[in-house]
């Protein structure tokens, strides 16, 4: 391991406990609470996802940026003023950690940072909502999300539904594919589509059950222990979005951040808005869902790469 002495960072008790005694724990990442969800669902969320970890015998270790300082695990105090502070804060990705640092900046990391920070601590497993990939329009901007990369420069598994059906998701699998990344579907022989269970584009790889999954990830881990990997988890058939309301919802928000400009990494937090809006707030309760979802699945394979 790097040395970390000199990274200004703060592991919580709970954490640094569990790490020490080899004990199961989860990272989750905070963009998700700053720019992916209005206060104070966001609040609410991060504290439920928690709770849930722990049900299952799992430490959670939220990872943010605080004051210039990388937080491994927040305490219920620390974790409500980053909710409170949303977009506000900073939407941290890898590229932008030395400078969160050295400016003494707050905010969310995202996928790409907290996998590489993840990786760094030495936590194993990461739940989130959805990965970010390749935008659509890729041709003219170029808009390709770190988190492709960084998961393919960590040894973390990070746990998703899939990536966002705001993005182009055939073009998001091939360019995970190209940096050989594992991204095998649990239980689904697509790819899931963050709000959708169906309808994505067709996997490779695909899990029955939880004992094939782990099995694969073991020898995909130890033929490739640098390397991070997708398990790409559906949203429940009883949580997903009704398609036709999300397909209106989104044509919608895609026209708006055109018209309005919106791009960079402000374009993901103004489409997920956006379809809160549009689909007045169903698309938030399926948002909700499936980071659970995620961070059960997580937990559980956090405790099974133990045994
Ligand atoms: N998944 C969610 N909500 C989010 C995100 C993912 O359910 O807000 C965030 C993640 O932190 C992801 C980021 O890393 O969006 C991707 O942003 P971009 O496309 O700018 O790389
Ligand atoms: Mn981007």
């Amino acid at each position: 391991m790097k040395n970390l002495a000199t990274i200004p960072h703060s592991i919580t008790e709970e954490v640094s406990e569990a790490i020490e005694k080899g004990k199961p724990v989860l990272a989750l990442e905070s963009t998700i609470i700053t720019h992916g969800m209005p206060y104070p669902d966001n609040g609410e969320l991060a504290r439920e996802v928690e709770n849930v970890v722990r049900k299952e015998g799992v430490t959670p270790a939220t990872i943010a940026v605080i004051d210039g300082v990388i937080q491994i695990g927040l305490d219920p105090l620390t974790l409500e003023k980053l909710a409170q502070s949303g977009k506000q804060s900073y939407k941290i990705s890898r590229k932008d950690l030395g400078y969160a640092l050295g400016k003494g900046l707050t905010g969310g990391t995202t996928v790409a940072a907290t996998t590489f920070l993840s990786g760094l601590f030495g936590i194993k497993v990461f739940a989130t909502g959805g990965i970010g990939g390749v935008h659509r329009g890729v041709s003219e901007t170029l808009d390709i999300s770190a988190d492709l990369k960084a998961v393919s420069e960590s040894p973390v598994i990070v746990v998703c539904a899939g990536a966002k059906s705001i993005l182009d998701v055939p073009k998001t699998l091939e360019a995970l594919e190209t940096l050989n990344v594992m991204v095998i579907g649990y239980q689904t022989k697509t790819m899931p589509l963050f709000y959708l269970s169906k309808g994505g584009p067709k996997l490779d790889l695909k899990a029955d059950s939880l004992k094939e999954l782990i099995s694969c990830l073991k020898f995909q881990r130890s033929l490739f222990s640098k390397e991070g990997i997708v398990v790409a988890n559906p949203i429940s058939k009883e949580q997903e979005l009704d398609s036709e309301l999300h397909h209106k919802a989104l044509s919608q928000g895609l026209s708006d951040a055109k018209r309005l400009g919106v791009e960079g990494k402000e374009l993901t937090p103004f489409l997920l808005q956006k379809m809160t809006e549009l689909t007045k707030g169903k698309s938030l309760q399926s948002n909700k869902s499936l980071i659970l979802n995620n961070a059960k699945l997580g937990s559980r394979i956090a405790k099974e790469l133990l045994s």
